[in-house]
């Protein structure tokens, strides 16, 4: 049987998507357009051709622009219906969102405006759609370590509608480390962690995010390589790392998908996953990043595969009981 094929029908978990980067260029135009908006571009065309980023700051700078135009709890609720429609589609039966609130109550958007949003959006798809579907919320780390702090406890009423905490943004000059006591707190609070480390940065900001924060997940981590040592440690504690191959093409953190590092990752024995990370600024949704890897990263076999598949559903923080229903 054909891999592709494979590939696309495999029952598989997302791990690592930004609901944000999720925002279609038509979607963006028909919300500003809803909202009274203005935008920087004239057209949905215009938009899309300033879609050729050279690396994670240029890409940022764009995926802010886009995420303007969210500004009711429709907006939000659409933008996620949208997206767990394609998830559907791709044979994704879990998907773990990331949503970066401070871009929105910077704006003056309210916390309970997003997270309403968000969380209907998660229930209607379970119910119709049979997709498990839930929240991480998100901290900016260009931003101080006291704003983290206020969008946690502006984001505590609404506890029980995310199931943990990430970290995104400029990764580069700002380590994991500088988010130590917010995620000590999240700790406490039994909050499930992750954060993106090794992107761009060095293997030591994946390091203080395993020994500082106590992530159980590190998004990305492609840098990881790097390092030996790091890499045994991964490996010892099954510690997942959540690869986004179209994402590091485009942001060019690899030359070509044909020199993407996922095969080492597996072979060393990591829990390495397959993710869209922005699928709508990335060229494709999951199965998108199945198919054009398997096509062009030399070595990968229908073995790959199913490892891929049975580590997102094993790494996912779904219940035990989902898991074994699904592998
Ligand atoms: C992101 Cl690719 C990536 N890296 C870091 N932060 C992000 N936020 C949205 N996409
Ligand atoms: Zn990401």
């Amino acid at each position: 049987s054909r891999l592709p094929a494979l590939l696309e029908a495999m029952p598989k978990a997302e791990l690592h998507m930004h609901i944000e980067g999720s925002l279609e260029p038509e979607m963006i135009f028909r919300l500003a357009q809803r909202n009274g908006v203005k935008l920087s571009y004239a057209s949905v065309e215009e938009l899309r051709k300033a879609y050729a980023f050279t690396d994670l700051q240029s890409f940022l700078d764009i995926y802010y622009a886009g995420a303007s135009v969210l500004l009711t709890e429709q907006d939000f609720y659409d933008m996620a219906r949208a997206y767990l429609d394609r998830a559907v589609a791709d044979n994704v039966v879990r998907s773990e969102m990331f949503f970066d609130p401070q871009t929105h109550t910077e704006r003056g958007v309210a916390m309970e405006t997003v997270i309403n949003g968000l969380h209907r959006a998660c229930v209607d798809a379970e119910r119709e759609q049979g997709i498990s579907a839930a929240l991480i919320l998100c901290f900016l780390r260009h931003l101080s370590e006291d704003s983290a702090l206020q969008t946690l406890e502006a984001a505590l009423p609404f506890r029980d509608r995310f199931i943990g905490v990430g970290l995104d943004s400029s990764e580069v000059g700002n380590p994991p480390e500088k988010f130590a006591r917010v995620f000590a707190r999240c700790r406490e609070l039994g909050l499930h962690l992750v954060a993106h480390a090794g992107e761009e940065g060095p293997p030591e900001y994946v390091w203080s995010a395993l020994d500082v924060l106590h992530v159980e997940r590190v998004d990305h981590g492609v840098q990881s390589v790097r390092d030996p040592a790091l890499m045994q440690r991964l490996a010892k504690d099954r510690i997942a790392l959540t690869v986004c191959p179209l994402s590091n093409e485009k942001l060019c953190v690899f030359p070509r998908l044909a020199d993407h590092n996922i095969r080492q990752l597996l072979d060393a024995g990591l829990v390495a996953t397959v993710n869209s990370d922005d699928p709508a600024y990335f060229g494709g949704y999951m199965n998108t990043n199945f198919t054009r890897l398997f096509a062009e990263a030399p070595g990968l076999t229908a073995r790959h595969a199913y490892q891929l598949a049975f580590n997102s559903l094993e790494a996912s923080f779904a219940e035990r009981a989902d898991k074994e229903r699904w592998q």
